[in-house]
């Protein structure tokens, strides 16, 4: 049965509805970025860049970087993006365009997040990189989805009971990235942790102006939580998204963590955008060594 037109929309030109592009666009390592303006400082690497889409803050490159083809997509800021991008990132692959059937075959894409973040552990400085072994969403995105056979229900249970978690807010849930990927990302001196994935820049991330918080305590009791040994180390705004989503459709997720903050220190980066620009270097190398 082909799915009907208002539950997966198709341009005029047959292209998928946000993200403006065709299955043949689409690179199977997929690099998602917050910044539009940062697909460019990914793809002048490249060796050829064959397309440039663009629809809102979705700008999509499709290219070669040293003989791999690769796709480098923006997302814009958020888990509500992230929805958005990792499920017309599947009907590119998995979704025929013609009969708007799913496929009898499903396809894998291997899909890394390249992004900023803060620290909320003193000792993993500014200008370091830092892989996401696991994250912890506070957005509740992935509690619209059946999906509760993928979370580390544990892990998040002791996180709730830790941090006294206010009942109102969405139940924090935890997935686990690619091992695979893992391999391929780590390197010496790059940190690995466990990302929390905020629904807010500002009081969601603990930060006040202006606005008291529901509980001022909040980052400090994430910094002291801990799980199997594992801390939680740094927070952002996707990737708990991306992995949910990734991890129930198929699909191998990472994110790799510029650290341009450190919350428990109060500092933030002479020159965030040299150690993003040293982060896209690693991770375009780590994907072709
Ligand atoms: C907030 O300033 C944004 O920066 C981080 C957060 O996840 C959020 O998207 O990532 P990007 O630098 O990839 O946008």
């Amino acid at each position: 049965m082909p799915i009907k037109a208002s539950e997966f929309i198709q341009n005029p030109n047959g292209s998928v509805y946000h993200l403006n592009l065709l299955p043949e666009h689409l690179a199977s390592t997929v690099i998602t970025v917050g910044d539009p303006d940062r697909v460019e400082r990914i793809t002048r690497h490249f060796d050829k860049v064959e397309l440039k889409v663009r629809k809102r803050e979705f700008h999509t490159q499709t290219g070669y970087y040293k003989g791999k083809r690769i796709s480098v997509i923006s997302s814009g800021i958020g888990p509500d993006n992230i929805d958005i991008v990792i499920n017309e990132l599947d009907a590119l692959v998995n979704i025929d365009f013609k009969t708007r059937e799913l496929k009898k075959e499903t396809t894998s894409l291997d899909i890394i997040r390249i992004g900023t973040s803060g620290s909320i552990q003193e000792e993993i400085p500014v200008d370091s990189f830092l892989i996401s072994e696991s994250a912890i969403g506070f957005d509740g995105l992935l509690h619209f989805y059946d999906s509760e056979h993928i979370q580390n229900k544990e892990f998040a249970e002791e996180f709730i009971k830790h941090l006294d978690w206010f009942k109102q807010k969405a139940a924090p849930y935890v997935v686990d990235a690619s091992e695979n990927l893992i391999n391929v990302m780590e390197g010496s001196g790059v940190y690995k942790g466990v990302t929390g994935t905020n629904i807010g820049f500002y009081g969601p991330q603990g930060r006040i102006l202006r606005l008291a918080l529901q509980d001022d305590k909040m980052n400090d009791k994430m910094a002291s939580f801990s799980f199997n040994n594992k801390k939680l180390t740094n927070l952002e705004m996707e990737t708990s998204a991306i992995y949910g989503l990734s991890k129930l459709l198929g699909h191998n997720a990472l994110s790799m963590n510029a650290i341009i903050a450190n919350r428990a220190a109060g500092t933030f980066s002479k020159d965030p955008k040299k150690v993003v620009d040293e982060l896209i270097k690693y991770t375009l190398e780590q994907l072709v060594k």
